[in-house]
């Protein structure tokens, strides 16, 4: 009796070190629409640890009108100037592998067609205010927010 109440013991303990270490760390949900929105616009994480970021493409419409990603760029970046620039980039989904575009990518998920997902890690190794956004051709506009890393 004695030892199948330690086998339990140990089995509970044990599963409490594994949900533990599952949900260490910081995971953000975030989905993209039909209608050209993110459903959330702020997010605030601790800079210098890893950040989980789970990505949804919850429309309908084919990937070739109305894909989605998420590309987070570093502190400073010209948004507006990305998103414009991007639009060259069709040959790796729209995020620019090199030049000076490229070196403002601080991480990104891949361009979602309707009902896929993408998760990615990343972190955010200075503080300060980093935003995203889709850089599908002409959603730069509304598709976009920030991440605060504190
Ligand atoms: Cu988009």
């Amino acid at each position: 009796m004695k030892n199948k109440f330690s086998t339990l013991l140990a089995t509970l303990l044990g599963m409490t070190v594994f949900a533990a270490a599952s949900f260490a760390g910081t995971t953000l949900e975030l989905t993209a629409n039909d209608t050209m929105q993110f459903d959330k616009k702020t997010f605030e994480v601790p800079a210098g640890e890893e950040i989980t970021l789970v990505f949804k493409n919850v429309g309908a419409l084919p990937k070739a009108a109305m894909g989605h990603n998420v590309v987070i760029l570093k502190p400073g970046s010209d948004v507006m100037g990305f998103g414009a620039g991007a639009v060259a980039a069709a040959a790796t989904e729209y995020v620019p592998e090199s030049g000076p575009l490229a070196e403002q990518v601080v991480a990104h998920t891949k361009l979602l067609g309707p009902g896929e997902s993408d998760t990615i890690t990343f972190t955010l190794e200075t503080a300060g205010v980093y935003e995203f956004v889709c850089s599908f051709p002409g959603h730069y506009a509304l598709m976009k927010g920030t991440i605060t890393a504190k």
